[in-house]
């Protein structure tokens, strides 16, 4: 038995694809046979699901017939056009679908597509409903995403590493070779078009020597093995680039977009891709930040840089990436005008409406860099010519590096509710990037991954539910958080009530636990250098002028404020900038974030800011010790494995969070010579 064999066996790598036996289905008519009225790869992929599901669920093993006159009880799989149903076309956008069930004459459920894509996603939803017992016999269902490109970001290297990867190796790259272990590459496609993913990028945004050479005719055949495997469920692929490819591997002496020599390399190499992989997506892009090659080399802007790729896609259908987490991390802080929170706004809002229709912002949830807490970056609305992309950070970096619990949908859904009032009230951020706000020709939402090949994929298996969720909020951001952890947990642990609500507790808090012990009111970065992991107030390593939270003996925070400060709050609209500007209306919350201000400041909670840092510090390790106690009670409920697994994560995080509240509370403690009001021990 080959390794992936043997993981396909366990439950911590099927994930939320485990179908799990229910007695109670053992004998329906309609699951017996499956109805195909198109043939094409994705919909071959959604047939083999549904037999994998229906197999695993009922005992029952599918029978794929041709019944055009309905003659059978079935499921039905068709596109809209094969099923003559052309009145859909208006209800579906191209990734939509339709589910309906029919008791009479003949138990039929009907999984339309507007295309094989929706087919698909159609079978893995009903296979959904099925995993959490709801009610298949009453189906009248539209689904349509709001969101175009759902895309997932690898920070993948050729060694086989993954920058800020915590659950193991790469699942493509090893040696500088690609490993090809087609039944992984499967498995994960699996996963991802199950929660709608339609775009992944493979490798590292800092495209290192070896990952330059993915564009060559050397590597160009395995990318092409990847991407064969990935649109057979629907995932265009895409690649990282290296801004400075003309020089790296192209013979020029140079990258400037304007160049005609680069230009003309750049239209044939894009070329050359589509001849390996017909429906390749594009190219990402990290320019001119730390450390990376952009178009700043040569005196130009990055519309220019972004322009030059997006003119070498567009005959294609190709589309550019261009991030816009651009800043320079060896910045002086010192004259306290300078603000790596200002750089995006800085560098991209001026560019707006000058890049081409294929080229496409990603944008950075927050304005400095997933960190646990900030505000939501003033560039989104702010651009309405422009093409936007949101991305998070599914990867722990700062959020506990998936040894701690962080369930981040709570996180995420803040941000996309967040009204900008680019257009009055109600542009939220999910309306910006769902494209309405703006009519954007390309938008959606791209996320840096959390998994590697250990075998739950994710390292902490309730890390899980993050990946999980993400895709299901990108499909419909309005979807409740609950509704995502109950789907996440039922399809992962079954229906048990006790472990349904224990575990939906737990995910629910963990957020801001993690918080409370580790980045009190939207101060962030108290961590060790360059690896990130455990406290270190002052450890960052781009604050080599001080550190990023300014405290000295008589306060602490960061003064963002037009009046005084930075002049950050000025990159909002008015509604937001009023908001933050003033420390009587900004939330408490981000309080560091946007003023500094004594210790003794009182808080809208009522209390000080020293003693809420030495409260949330010491609630934070009771919380844990509690989510650790929920953990405990579901012994028995869970299996040996997994629940053994998550037991000794939650362990490790309860010893953690006291190093965090102990190192946290001292420094403030001897930096402000101010007691704790309850006289607890502060070390
Ligand atoms: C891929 C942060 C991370 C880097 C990452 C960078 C980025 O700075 O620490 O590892 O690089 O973000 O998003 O490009």
């Amino acid at each position: 038995m080959t390794l992936v064999e043997t993981l396909q066996k366990t439950d911590e790598y099927k994930c939320w694809l485990r179908y799990e036996r229910k007695k109670d289905l053992a004998n329906i008519e309609a699951l017996k046979k499956i109805v195909v009225l198109e043939k094409t790869e994705i919909i071959k992929s959604a047939v083999e699901e549904l037999k994998r599901g229906i197999l695993s669920i009922t005992g029952i093993e599918p029978e794929v017939i041709a019944d055009r006159e309905g003659n059978n009880s079935a499921i039905v799989l068709a596109t809209v056009d094969s099923s003559n149903m052309t009145t859909l076309n208006r209800s579906l956008n191209n990734d939509g679908y339709m589910l309906q069930s029919f008791t009479k004459p003949k138990e039929r459920i009907y999984l339309t597509g507007k295309t094989d894509k929706g087919v698909l996603y159609a079978a893995f939803h009903f296979l959904r409903i099925l995993q959490t017992n709801r009610d298949y016999q009453q189906l009248d269902i539209i689904e349509n995403p709001k969101t175009q490109l759902r895309m997932i970001n690898h920070w993948d290297n050729m060694d086989g590493s993954i920058e800020r990867g915590y659950a193991g190796h790469s699942i493509f790259f090893e040696n500088n070779q690609f490993i090809l272990d087609y039944g992984r590459i499967k498995d994960y496609a699996r996963l991802m078009a199950s929660i709608g993913i339609n775009g992944i990028s493979i490798n590292n945004v800092n495209v290192h020597k070896a990952e330059t050479n993915l564009i060559t005719k050397e590597l160009l055949p395995d990318v092409a093995k990847v991407a064969n495997i990935f649109r057979q469920y629907g995932i265009r692929l895409f690649l990282s680039i290296n801004y400075a490819s003309t020089i790296e591997i192209g013979g020029l002496s140079t990258a400037d977009p304007l160049d005609p020599q680069v230009r003309e390399w750049w239209t044939k190499k894009t070329a050359e891709i589509y001849q390996y992989i017909e429906d390749f997506g594009g190219f990402v892009v990290k320019a001119d930040s730390e450390h990376r090659p952009g178009p700043f080399t040569y005196n130009r802007n990055h519309a220019d840089g972004a322009n030059m790729l997006g003119e070498a896609l567009l005959p294609f259908d190709g589309i550019v990436i261009w991030r816009c987490f651009v800043y320079d991390c060896l910045q002086d802080w010192r004259d306290r005008t300078t603000d790596r929170a200002k750089a995006a706004y800085d560098h991209f809002k001026p560019l707006d409406g000058q890049f081409l229709e294929n080229v496409i912002l990603q944008i950075k949830n927050g304005p400095m860099d997933f960190q646990v807490r900030e505000p939501v970056s003033p560039l989104f609305g702010a651009m309405p010519e422009t093409n936007q992309v949101l991305e998070f950070q599914i990867t722990q970096e700062y959020t506990g590096q998936q040894k701690h619990l962080c369930y981040l949908i709570p996180q995420w859904k803040k941000v996309l509710d967040f009204d900008t009032y680019a257009k009055g009230e109600g542009s939220t951020v999910k309306k910006v990037v769902d494209g309405t706000l703006f009519h954007y020709k390309y938008s959606g939402i791209s996320a840096v991954t959390n998994i590697g090949n250990e075998s739950s994929w994710t390292g902490h298996i309730l890390a899980q539910a993050n990946l999980y969720g993400y895709g299901r909020l990108i499909w419909n951001p309005d979807l409740p958080e609950a509704t995502i952890t109950d789907e996440w947990v039922t399809q992962t642990f079954g229906k048990h009530p006790k472990i349904l609500n224990t575990v939906k507790e737990m995910l629910a808090d963990s957020w801001s636990i993690y918080e409370k012990y580790t980045a009190p009111l939207g101060v962030g970065w108290m961590v060790n250098p360059n690896h990130h992991y455990g406290p270190n107030v002052d450890g960052y390593e781009y604050s080599p002028w001080g550190t990023y939270h300014f405290a000295d003996w008589k306060g602490i925070g960061v003064n963002r404020t037009k009046k005084d400060g930075t002049g950050y709050t000025e990159q909002y609209f008015p509604e937001n900038f009023d908001m933050y500007e003033s420390v009587e209306t900004c939330p408490d919350e981000l309080v560091l974030f946007f003023h500094h201000v004594p210790y003794t400041h009182v808080l809208k909670s009522g209390t000080t800011v020293i003693q809420h840092i030495y409260n949330t510090h010491f609630e934070g390790v009771e919380d844990v010790e509690n989510l650790l106690e929920s953990w405990i009670s579901l012994n028995g409920f869970v299996d040996e494995k997994r629940y053994n697994d998550i037991l000794q994560r939650l362990t490790i995080q309860l010893e953690h969070s006291k190093e965090w509240r102990d190192i946290i509370n001292t420094y403030f403690y001897r930096k402000s010579g101010i007691n704790d009001e309850l006289n607890r021990v502060i070390y």
